[in-house]
């Protein structure tokens, strides 16, 4: 068996990897490189002054992390910059709020570059190399170009775009010919899966080749949808600990006889929180005799607050959850309780248990993960509903959830009615249906599917070393 490379963006410590605050991607990694032995490469999170390419390594049996520091002006062209400034709108449909800037694209380049650079020695003949989102998009080419000629796979954690979107990225071009020097290229769903092979056929001058795979002049990709799960038996056990129970009971307490509504996203404008937001005043306004009966509880943890339109999303949701509770609110009951702050994994669990609606309606996402989280934190003999957007990734999977379109309040709105009013046995129905997929494709089989199709990818022969330059087509 090979050894693994990954390289993402952010690396996760080894040392909390007995358990505690990990997400099951940092669990299913980890877990594949214990097995394997291997190496998890990215940036420190941490600042420099001047670049040096020292790399700091944590050890743990037979996994090292191994992490860089970068400049300021890496993180404001390439991680505040291209990455989230650029691709994250434009990957979640956003091209209201994409920004075009040549420096950010040259710090992207950059630092690209600089992780090739740093990770090349660390890269042993036999190793699988597999690469994480869309910050590294051009790193498998950066790789080659350093004459690394091992499997390397790359796995998008966001949607893809329509080519219709796509193509109002000036270096459209460069950022996909950049994919075809992976050998296996995957993505959340056939959704997003088509979106790319369209763009490839149609304005890239791409075939298919046998097998799904894709052919771009002399160089192959096979691209495939790899579902992304959670860590199912993790979750269902964290749902019944006892942290989970004190808290579950905290929340009964905290408010007798009213049934909770839960959201749990970072606070991102692609999670859909304003229209959320929007559909509950809706559905407050529309059904007054159910008002005092519910209230919804919303954890955001900000995120990318150096970018503005971070900045201005979570003022905006300040004054909506504001202007709703002041029309709504009475001295004994207040609609929403917004709480910009994070809570520990096994607390996270027994709010969901608490739960009798999780509202999981982002406008665009790549998978979504709080939705199968919700699923697994459910009690078997009294299962709460969960509403997801038709526009999530998951929605593929959980269709036995309550779909929605998270731009429409009323759609919003009629679906709480519905699930408060759901007898026991549908909701007891659905959730087996929805438990039976998140259990049977959760992060292990995940990672074990795509780390699977890298070595079918091998046997067939990996790219080489050669790599696809722009300038070459
Ligand atoms: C990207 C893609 C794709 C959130 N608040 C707290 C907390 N969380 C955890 C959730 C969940 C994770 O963060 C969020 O995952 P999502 O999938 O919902 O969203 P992104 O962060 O946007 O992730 C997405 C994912 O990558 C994986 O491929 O599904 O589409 O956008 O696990 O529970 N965790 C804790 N406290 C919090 O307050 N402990």
């Amino acid at each position: 068996m090979s050894r693994l490379v990954v390289i993402s963006n952010r690396v996760q410590q080894l040392k909390q990897s007995s358990g505690g605050n990990q997400g099951g991607l940092a669990v299913a990694l980890l877990s594949a490189l214990r097995e394997r032995g291997g190496v998890w490469f990215g940036w420190s999170g941490e600042t420099v002054e001047t670049f040096t390419g020292e790399i700091h390594y944590e050890e743990d049996g037979p996994t090292t992390s191994a992490v860089i520091d970068l400049e300021p002006q890496d993180i404001d062209e390439y991680y505040n910059g291209y990455a989230n400034r650029t691709l994250w709108p434009l990957f979640h449909n956003r091209v209201d709020l994409t920004e075009f800037e040549r420096d950010f694209e040259g710090g992207y380049a950059r630092v690209n570059r600089r992780f090739a650079e740093t990770a090349r020695p660390l890269i042993k003949r036999d190793d699988i190399v597999w690469v994480h989102d869309y910050h590294l998009i051009p790193l498998g080419g950066e790789l080659r170009r350093l004459g690394v000629p091992n499997c390397i796979g790359f796995f998008l954690h966001t949607p893809w775009p329509p080519a219709d979107l796509l193509l109002s990225l000036p270096t459209h071009r460069k950022l996909v010919e950049a994919l075809f020097n992976y050998d296996v290229i995957g993505f959340q769903t056939e959704d997003w899966l088509e979106h790319f092979r369209h763009y490839v056929t149609t304005h890239l001058g791409g075939t298919l080749g046998k097998d799904g795979a894709l052919v771009l002049g002399d160089r192959t990709v096979r691209a495939i949808a790899a579902p992304i799960g959670i860590d199912t038996a993790e979750f269902e056990a964290a749902a019944a600990s006892p942290e989970a129970e004190l808290t579950r009971d905290r929340m009964y307490l905290s408010s007798p006889g009213r049934s909770l509504l839960v959201g749990v996203d970072r606070l991102d404008y692609s999670k859909g929180l304003t229209e959320r937001f929007a559909g509950y005043e809706r559905f407050l306004a529309h059904h007054p005799d159910l008002r005092g009966l519910v209230y919804l509880l919303q954890i955001a943890p900000p995120s990318r607050e150096k970018v503005d339109t971070y900045q201005e999303i979570r003022s905006s949701l300040d004054a909506l959850s504001g202007r709703i509770n002041g029309e709504y609110a009475e001295i004994d009951w207040v609609p929403i309780r917004y709480v910009n702050q994070g809570y520990p994994r096994a607390e996270l669990a027994g709010i969901f248990r608490a739960a009798r609606i999780g509202l999981v309606t982002p406008l665009r996402d790549g998978m979504n993960l709080v939705a199968k989280e919700f699923v697994a934190a459910q009690d078997p003999r009294d299962p709460g509903v969960l509403i997801l957007s038709q526009f999530a990734g998951a929605a593929a999977q959980l269709k036995d959830a309550v779909l929605v379109n998270p731009f429409s309040a009323e759609e919003m709105a009629d679906a709480i009615v519905m699930a408060l009013r759901m007898p026991r046995k549908e909701r007891i129905a659905r959730w087996e249906r929805l438990i039976d997929n998140v259990r049977r494709e959760d992060v292990h089989w995940w990672c074990a599917g795509f780390l699977d199709a890298m070595e079918r990818a091998g046997e067939g022969g990996c790219a080489g070393a050669e790599p696809v330059s722009h300038a070459a087509q």
